[in-house]
């Protein structure tokens, strides 16, 4: 199939909130500096729901969605030297080209080799999509659009990794649990005895629990409005549970009293722009450092007092936990093989491509954390 096009299955978005609708996708070839990936799992993020919803001012339509994947190189465009057909690999919608003003600075993992056509979904070569039915193109997304049995990413976005690792486990290491681990590794740089919270306890929000306890944080404190999640918040890492809608006063002052004076280190794993500003102002005086890791709906401002900044608190914000991806995403797969960190624990259910509509309707439901899909 080198250098022609293929069709195949793939979930497409036509208008925001309407079903998708599985579809014949023909795919083009790879261009110069391009890779045709077959898709063999995908699990579904909680930004898919988002873009999907309306709410991400990046959001195109038709598109075929889809970023946190694992599979196998179908074919190379010319001038690909890094990844053959054969390789496994994971997609990163956060590219890393090792070129850039970004990836040069030393100073974060943001990449702007490919960013500008990701944006509005297309590739950068020519600024058209590769998908298409019937001659209509339909929009690329994020750099990945892994809804589908093939998919063509530039190469700036692939990570080849070890062939031993299970595609269906490993595919969580394209988004989510990196995420939350990198958040308090690179971001935040939590220290043994910190005090930790974490807003929000879906996939990323635990696998910031993961990496708290990993650092050696004292107490890690969880904060839903659902109570189903602590009991599987335990299995993450998080020693005590808080709902805010158990507590007349506000979350921050909440956290502030059974803390001394407030926490070392807050995470913000929803999108809500009033928990971010909770999370900051739970933070402690003269150092606390509050983390927003969360995606925000199209047109929502965050806000807080300058003087809560004044008198020391710091707002951060990452993305991709502030891993870099081609050069990272191989070591979190090597320590998932030598069961460093988790990945399987996340995965509650696994269904096939024809079910997303069904899976997305789960991601609602407090027992859902990350459902994979075969492709
Ligand atoms: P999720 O839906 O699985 O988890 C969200 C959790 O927040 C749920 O447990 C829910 O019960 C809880 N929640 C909702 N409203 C709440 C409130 N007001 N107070 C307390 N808890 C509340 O989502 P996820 O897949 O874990 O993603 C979390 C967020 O992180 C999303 O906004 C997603 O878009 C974003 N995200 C960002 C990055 C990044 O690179 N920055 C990467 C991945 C995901
Ligand atoms: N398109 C949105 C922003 C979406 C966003 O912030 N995405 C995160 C990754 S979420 C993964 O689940 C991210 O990495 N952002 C950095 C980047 O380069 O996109 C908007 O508001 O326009
Ligand atoms: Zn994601």
């Amino acid at each position: 199939s080198q250098g022609q096009v293929i069709t195949c299955k793939a979930a497409v978005a036509w208008e925001p909130n309407k079903p998708l609708v599985i579809e014949d996708v023909q795919v083009a070839p790879p261009q110069a500096g391009e890779v045709r990936i077959k898709i063999l799992y995908t699990a579904l993020c909680h930004t898919d729901a988002y873009t999907w919803g309306g709410k991400d001012p990046e959001g195109l339509f038709p598109c075929i969605l889809g970023h946190e994947a694992a599979g196998i190189v179908e074919s190379v465009g010319e001038g690909v030297t890094e990844v053959q057909p054969g390789d496994h690999v994971i997609p990163c919608y956060q590219a890393e080209c090792r070129e850039c003003k970004f990836c040069k600075s030393g100073k974060t993992n943001l990449c702007g080799k490919v960013r500008a056509a990701t944006g509005v979904g297309v590739m950068m070569n020519d600024r058209k999509s590769r998908f298409s039915i019937n001659g209509k193109p339909i929009y690329h997304f994020m750099g990945t659009s892994t809804f589908s049995q093939y998919t063509v990413v530039h190469d700036v976005s692939v990570a080849k990794i070890d062939p031993q690792a299970p595609l269906e486990k490993v595919c969580l290491l394209g988004c989510g649990v990196p995420t939350g681990l990198g958040a308090v590794w690179n971001t935040a740089k939590v220290e043994p005895g910190s005090i930790v919270a974490i807003f929000g306890l879906g996939t990323v929000g635990l696998a910031v629990a993961e990496g708290a306890k990993a650092a050696g944080a004292s107490r890690v404190i969880g904060i839903d409005v659902d109570n189903k999640k602590f009991d599987i918040a335990k299995n993450f890492g998080v020693t005590e549970f808080v709902n805010p809608k158990d507590h007349e006063k506000p979350i921050q002052q909440v956290l502030v009293d059974i803390t001394d004076g407030g926490v070392d280190y807050s995470f913000e794993c929803i999108g809500n722009v009033s928990v971010m500003r909770a999370a900051l102002e739970c933070c402690h005086k003269g150092w606390g450092t509050s983390v927003i890791v969360g995606v925000a709906a199209s047109g929502q401002e965050i806000s807080t007092r300058p003087f809560q900044l004044v008198t020391g608190r710091v707002w951060k914000g990452t993305a991709f936990g502030g891993f870099k991806s081609r050069s990272q995403v191989p070591w979190l797969v090597d320590k998932y093989l030598k069961k460093e960190i988790k990945v399987d624990e996340y995965i509650t259910h696994n269904m096939t491509l024809g079910e997303i509509n069904e899976a997305f309707h789960l991601m609602h439901e407090g027992g859902c954390l990350r459902c994979v899909l075969s492709l």
